[in-house]
């Protein structure tokens, strides 16, 4: 059993989408063995009750919250720096497909430093995408808390036989290697690029051994006039990289969602999903991932930020989650500004604006992703997971959550499942 305590905690420990319940602890401590959070409380009281532990120290200074989550990633594209194009979907997605051979061959360093990046960054659990099961080893030697997505992609359905054939032996092998740190699951990688009874098949083995499920959706321009209007970007593409003349989508918004009732997804992007497709997302007690840079580099957009991941190198400029709170951060001051000279309002920004801003930010990061993971962390409570990260921040005002947004660089310990891991 440890005890640990900071200057301040943040044990963000509120599930819902409202920060106002946001809680500061002040001089706080959190005793914990390997499996679970035992009790919080004041570091005083906590050290005068617990006597007889292996540790017993007190960060100065320091602001202690839950590991972080990176909810969103694809470690596979992490030698990517200069091999794709942004600013349009298309543009992007034809360089994806023009040079993602060359960006995934080799890429073993590349993928050891994202994970590292994950790490120095306070990052404890990741949801990874994988396309090939290049990063699986990789994964599974690191100390990261995975839940690794094998993605599935086919648009023809002629090669069904052969898809279902690689997703079931690839879902074999990480069955068997499931553990308190691992555990497989399914990407859909998306409505364009599935054809139905692949994706059908795939969620009815999510079912089958109870994985999450993941998939892009609604993210560009392109694929809303594909899935609306079968028209746009998506015609061409089916011509260019397939041969196929007069492709129609294998589903509408409407029939992509509905194949997950029942299951638990996350969905990421949804740039293009209006209000009835976000409820309906919500209503199915699903959760929608926002990947605020990359969503800015190819669709000019950021998205609804409830829950915050970086996505890969292949549509960023590094994989480090308190990068991508700080771009998000900047963002949203920025539409701030946008939409009070749109409303002629004339309330100011102020310093409580931009820490709520910051709460929520740490929350997309913390509680939300651990909830829509259906992970026992995110929160620092009694019976969650010891999942903890401390940084060296000093907070001389009270908008302790601006000051971590702002200032939290390398975390200075980082302990999953109780233990040590720097
Ligand atoms: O999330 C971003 C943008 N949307 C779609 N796909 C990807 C992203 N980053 C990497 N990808 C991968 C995806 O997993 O790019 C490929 C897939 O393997 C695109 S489809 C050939
Ligand atoms: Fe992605």
């Amino acid at each position: 059993m440890k005890l640990i305590g900071a200057s301040i905690i943040l044990p963000c420990d509120i599930e819902s989408r409202d920060s106002k319940d946001f809680q500061v602890i002040k001089n706080g401590g959190i005793v914990f063995d390997n499996d679970r959070i035992i009790e919080i409380d004041d570091f005083q009281k906590l050290e005068q009750k617990y006597k007889k532990i292996t540790e017993s120290r007190f960060y100065k200074n320091h602001i202690l919250l839950p590991a972080l989550i990176n909810s969103h990633i694809h470690f596979e594209f992490s030698k990517n720096d200069s091999s794709f194009v942004y600013g349009d979907f298309g543009s992007w997605l034809n360089s994806v497909m023009d040079n993602r051979g060359a960006v995934l061959r080799g890429a073993n360093a590349a993928i050891k430093r994202a994970i590292k990046e994950q790490l120095n960054s306070g990052v404890g659990s990741v949801c990874a995408i994988s396309s090939y099961d290049l990063d699986l080893q990789f994964l599974l030697d690191s100390k990261l808390k995975v839940i690794f997505c094998h993605e599935v992609i086919g648009a023809l359905e002629a090669n069904f036989n052969a898809q279902k054939a690689s997703l079931d032996s690839r879902l074999k092998q990480t069955l068997s290697l499931k553990n308190k740190n691992f555990q497989p699951a399914i990407a859909i990688h998306s409505p364009y690029s599935v054809n139905f009874k692949l994706a059908n098949y795939a969620v009815n083995l999510a079912k089958k051994h109870n994985l999450l499920l993941s998939a892009h959706f609604l993210e560009s321009k392109c694929e809303f006039e594909w899935l609306t209007r079968q028209s746009g970007y998506f015609r061409e593409f089916f011509t260019r990289y397939f041969g196929l003349q007069n492709t129609k989508p294998g589903f509408s918004i409407e029939s992509f969602l509905t194949l997950f009732n029942g299951c638990k997804a996350i969905f990421t992007h949804c740039l293009y999903a209006d209000n009835s497709v976000r409820k309906g997302i919500y209503k199915q007690g699903n959760a929608i991932i926002s990947c605020p840079r990359s969503n800015l580099l190819l669709n000019a957009k950021m998205g609804e930020n409830t829950i915050i991941a970086t996505d890969g190198k292949s549509s960023n400029n590094d994989v480090n989650l308190l990068n991508e709170a700080r771009s998000a951060l900047f963002c949203s001051i920025q539409n701030f500004d946008i939409l009070d000279f749109k409303n002629s309002k004339n309330h100011n920004l102020d310093s409580n604006f931009i820490e709520s801003i910051c709460q929520n930010l740490i929350l997309a990061m913390t509680s939300r992703p651990a909830k829509a993971l259906n992970l026992n962390n995110g929160m620092l409570k009694v019976g969650k997971s010891p999942d903890l990260a401390i940084f060296k921040i000093e907070s001389k005002n009270d908008f302790v959550a601006t000051n971590f947004i702002l200032n939290a660089k390398k975390v200075t310990r980082l302990i999953i499942n109780g233990q040590d891991c720097l």
